[in-house]
């Protein structure tokens, strides 16, 4: 079986969560950072969508982040990180679509996009108002959220 390969971008939340997941489950995996603005046909063929993070495992491209962690999830049972009961198994789906929508809207939006990629792409100067709610935005939401995480299930990887 050939080493699963993640397409990713290191800044990127819903790429981080898949990392956490693969570490998590101590699965080995070769990381290809990919530069998904410049939307190349290889890019694009992987993913029709243009995003990351794409998974190729078992002969198949995997997206969406989320999906990809259930897909994780059923593969590899141990340890688990989605309980069972149906009412804990949307709980934990609430929690991680919530988390990766606001993140997204309140803080990479404004902190990543603004003075990374727009240096990566030559989009010009980052928007200082938007840098500075971002700022403010992933300490209220950030330490939250880790807190609760692992207080909760006591558990984290760093990736
Ligand atoms: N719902 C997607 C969101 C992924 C996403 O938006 N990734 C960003 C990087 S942080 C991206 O690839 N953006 C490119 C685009 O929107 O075209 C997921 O969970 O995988």
């Amino acid at each position: 079986m050939s080493t699963p390969r993640l397409y990713h971008f290191s800044l990127s939340p819903f790429c981080r969560k898949v990392r956490l997941v693969l570490a998590e489950k101590k699965i080995e995996v070769e990381l290809v950072e990919e530069r998904y603005w410049e939307a190349t046909p290889d890019h694009l063929r992987r993913n029709p969508s243009g995003k990351v993070p794409v998974l190729k495992m078992d002969g198949v491209f995997l997206s969406e982040s989320h999906a990809i962690c259930e897909y994780l999830e059923e593969k590899y049972p141990e340890p688990e990180l989605i309980p069972h009961e149906i009412k804990a198994r949307a709980e934990v789906r609430r929690l991680c679509f919530w988390f990766d929508d606001k993140f997204h809207h309140d803080v990479t939006k404004n902190l990543v996009y603004e003075r990374v990629n727009k240096k990566l792409m030559r989009a010009g100067y980052p928007d200082g108002r938007a840098v500075k709610t971002g700022a403010t935005q992933i300490s209220s939401i950030s330490i939250t959220w880790h807190g609760c995480w692992t207080t909760a299930a006591g558990w984290r990887a760093t990736v």
